[in-house]
């Protein structure tokens, strides 16, 4: 059969057609991927992230931080953390809400061996949370009622935020909390073995890893084969123990004693939980039960608060941070911006943090804000507000007879309460820096005829208004700047760290 000649025309015209047209693209296509890479190199560099301008840039701390963020290489300052490994325990109730940040921040940089425990077996991209109560006896969990919430997480069908409404069940989080720890430390010595330090932190655990490594590997002098256990120290019924929020480390030697020459720490401290107030608690007590060793004092290093409560001034200044707590998601990622985008590599400081968080937002007064002064209490002496009082500030109350007179009336107002800082270092003696380092009024709060100082200087946070619209109801908190900045400059610059040694 023949076509047409006309057809035959027609395709051979088609083919001609897209032979010509491969053949072009071929040609260009060098040429179009060379442009478009040069664009790109021009606006970012053809493997860097972006630059952004810094949002902690401020008034104040411009010789601290760059004026930019470059986000291109955020592991190149990072300390190489070989021979330690991080343990994070979070809850069902909270771990998506918390555990994205700490990956994008500094978990970023650690190499992915670290281990995420939880009360329910989940996973989060790529990362697996692991069920630290898995391996506590059936009968136990069926038994406890501390254990509801876990059989409740557990029957969840759908997501765990559609199931359980976490702020109601945040006491049965708590009490189901102290049951993952031994559990945790049994399982973390059987799945990681052999790493020097184990660090243990919470999902609202902020780590500082440049001064950690530093202190751990050169500064500190710690052997890890020896059993040692840090942390900050509290206690209950005079039992000291690591408080787990801000973070505890367990050399290779406790860890490894205490889960291999005992193998039933997990059902026994499973029956001792239910006696015991918190499972740093319970650590201890196995810590201290079975291998005889005792919490080393670590803190203020090891520290409970975040930058805005932080209590600085003496024994919170030239300190370096190790750990901080209690940090929310976003106060996670300004710390973590805050050391990417600090101008100098040198160890971070406590004062480093005022300096360049909080500095630039002091003032001299804040409405409806609480910046927890409670060192030094002035209340109405009429027994009727004495009752009103809280039985703290109540407690802290000077004796009338050591009163100045300007202490005397600091109750009535805010304005009054703000005199006692201003009085306390008389105008003769104004340029005494010895004074001015021994000063202990640096701020107050004032509230329903209560006025409070404290001997430390705090950002705080807000308060809600009084729904009364009353203005004795409504909290102001001052800061006396002067004598802030006086203290810091009589201070000095901190020539060494003062590295804390951790003491039994
Ligand atoms: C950002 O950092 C990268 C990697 O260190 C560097 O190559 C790039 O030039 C930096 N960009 C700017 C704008 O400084
Ligand atoms: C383990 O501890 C539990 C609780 O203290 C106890 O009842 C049990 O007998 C112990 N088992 C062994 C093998 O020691
Ligand atoms: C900075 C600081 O200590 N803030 C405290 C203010 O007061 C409240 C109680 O009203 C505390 O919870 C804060 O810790």
């Amino acid at each position: 059969m023949f076509a047409p000649p006309s057809s035959r025309r027609l395709r051979i015209f088609g083919a001609v057609t897209v032979i010509t047209l491969i053949a072009t693209y071929f040609h260009l296509r060098p040429q179009w991927e060379f442009e478009y890479r040069d664009y790109y190199e021009g606006v970012t560099g053809y493997f860097s992230r972006p630059v952004y301008d810094n949002t902690l840039y401020n008034q104040g701390n411009e010789r601290l931080v760059h004026k930019q963020y470059n986000t291109s290489d955020p592991c190149a300052r990072f300390p190489n953390t070989d021979g330690v490994l991080l343990v994070m325990k979070t809850g069902a109730t909270e771990a998506f809400d918390r555990i994205p940040t700490q990956l994008l921040t500094t978990m970023s940089c650690l190499p992915q061996n670290f281990l995420l425990f939880s009360d329910l077996e989940q996973q989060l991209g790529p990362y697996h949370l692991y069920d630290a109560l898995s391996e506590v006896d059936e009968l136990d969990k069926a038994r406890l009622s501390d254990f509801n919430l876990y059989r409740s997480q557990q029957e969840c069908v759908v997501s765990q935020k559609s199931c359980i409404d976490a702020s109601a069940e945040r006491q049965n989080a708590w009490n189901l909390d102290k049951y993952k720890f031994l559990p945790m430390v049994e399982q973390t010595w059987r799945m990681r073995p052999g790493y020097d330090w184990y660090i243990f932190a919470e999902a609202d655990t902020y780590v500082f890893w440049a001064n950690m490594m530093y202190w751990l590997k050169k500064q500190s002098g710690l052997n890890p084969r020896e059993k040692i256990y840090l942390g900050s120290r509290s206690f209950v019924s005079n039992r000291p123990f690591a408080h787990g929020g801000s973070g505890y480390i367990l050399s290779r030697g406790a860890l490894k004693h205490l889960v291999e020459k005992h193998s039933n720490l997990t059902s026994e401290y499973t029956q001792k939980g239910t006696q015991e107030c918190c499972g740093d608690l319970l650590v201890a007590l196995a810590l201290d039960e079975h291998e005889g060793v005792k919490v080393r004092q670590t803190w203020p290093m090891i520290n409970g608060e975040k930058p805005t409560t932080l209590p600085y001034g003496r024994n919170h200044w030239c300190e370096p941070i190790l750990t901080m707590h209690h940090m929310n998601a976003e106060e996670i990622s300004t710390v973590w911006q805050f050391e990417q985008t600090r101008k100098t590599d040198r160890i971070l400081l406590i004062r480093d943090l005022y300096e360049s968080l909080i500095a630039p937002k002091m003032q001299e007064t804040r409405e409806h804000w609480d910046n927890g002064s409670d060192d030094v209490c002035y209340i109405n002496p009429d027994p009727a507000a004495q009752e009103r009082a809280d039985g703290h500030a109540r407690d802290r109350q000077r004796k009338e007879e050591e009163m100045s007179e300007v202490e005397k009336v600091a109750w009535k107002s805010p304005q009054n309460c703000a005199k006692v800082c201003e009085s306390e270092i008389s105008p003769e003696d104004a340029d005494d820096k010895e004074k001015q380092r021994d000063r202990n009024c640096f701020q107050y709060r004032w509230h329903n005829e209560v006025c409070c100082t404290s001997k430390s200087f705090k950002m705080g946070e807000p308060k809600p208004k009084p729904e009364d619209g009353s203005s004795k109801a409504k909290w102001t908190s001052g800061w006396y700047m002067k004598g802030i900045q006086d203290w810091i400059d009589a201070m000095g610059e901190c020539t060494e760290p003062a590295w804390k040694i951790p003491e039994l």
